[in-house]
């Protein structure tokens, strides 16, 4: 009915708050109103200061194929009235050849060239040493952590460590770059792109769905190298405050290899 047959849904809210009818403007699960403080989460949304009730999937995937295709569809409560809470979702990539990404983790190869030729400060060695432990995190996420640990002279030892750590490529970005979220898909901003779900517009959804608009299908697909490991991380999170829950369904169908 909304495109998707099968797959995931992550939510901002419950589960359970998905199921219709579309009774209500503003289903909500409130998991915490204290904004996200994490440096790593915020550092995926830099255009939202304030994040709540953040979701977030994060896998390695190989595949004996040359595209990465994914098929998603972002819902919310907050349409068509609050347009301005941003609740925003990412679907980010990093590993070999992606552009704009060199690799997001400090490798232990990286950690040690670090040690040994540059000069710097046993304590920012600590910390590059925690986060070389760390699964993954982006440039964002380091410019984050150094400067809560070492304020004004954060500057200067990411620069010395600049060409070690890159961005990662979120995927989930309209043609224009713009993440996927309320503010950019809505009835006034990118309609063709967006469907409100009313008993007019369709009773089989409005009885089915609880969210009060839906994106259309939307597809991202990335070259990737066969048989050669990447990072996934699919995020979604309230924007503003932690009220009316967002989410999205990804197709089971969505992660596929397409051979060449
Ligand atoms: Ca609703
Ligand atoms: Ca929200």
């Amino acid at each position: 009915m909304i495109g998707i047959f099968e797959g995931l849904m992550l939510t901002t809210g419950l589960a359970a708050n998905a199921v219709g009818p579309n009774d209500k403007g503003n289903k909500s699960f409130v998991g915490s109103k204290k904004a996200v403080t994490d440096p790593e989460i915020l550092s995926l949304f830099p255009k939202s200061k304030k994040l709540f009730d953040p979701c977030i999937l994060e896998f390695d995937i190989q595949i004996d194929a040359d595209t990465l295709v994914f098929n998603y569809v972002f819902a919310s409560e907050e349409f068509p009235e609050y347009l301005t809470y941003h609740d925003v979702f990412g679907f980010f990539i990093s590993g070999k050849g992606i552009a704009d990404a060199k690799d997001i983790k400090l490798s232990p190869e990286a950690f040690g060239r670090l040690s040994t030729e540059l000069d710097l400060p046993d304590a920012v060695l600590t910390e590059l040493k925690n986060i070389s432990e760390k699964p993954y995190i982006n440039r964002r996420g380091y410019v984050g952590v150094f400067r809560q640990k070492f304020g004004k002279k954060a500057g200067e030892f990411l620069k010395a460590i600049d060409p070690y750590i890159v961005d990662i490529k979120n995927l989930a970005v309209l043609p224009n770059g713009e993440e996927v979220s309320v503010a950019n898909i809505n009835h006034k901003k990118n309609a063709h792109l967006y469907r409100p779900n009313t008993l007019e517009k369709d009773p089989k959804v409005f009885k089915a769905w609880q969210y009060d608009g839906f994106s259309v299908p939307l597809q991202a697909k990335v070259q990737v190298t066969p048989n050669e490991t990447y990072h996934l991380i699919m995020a979604i999170a309230d924007q503003k405050d932690a009220s009316l829950d967002s989410a999205i369904f990804i197709s089971g169908t969505g992660i596929n290899g397409k051979k060449k």
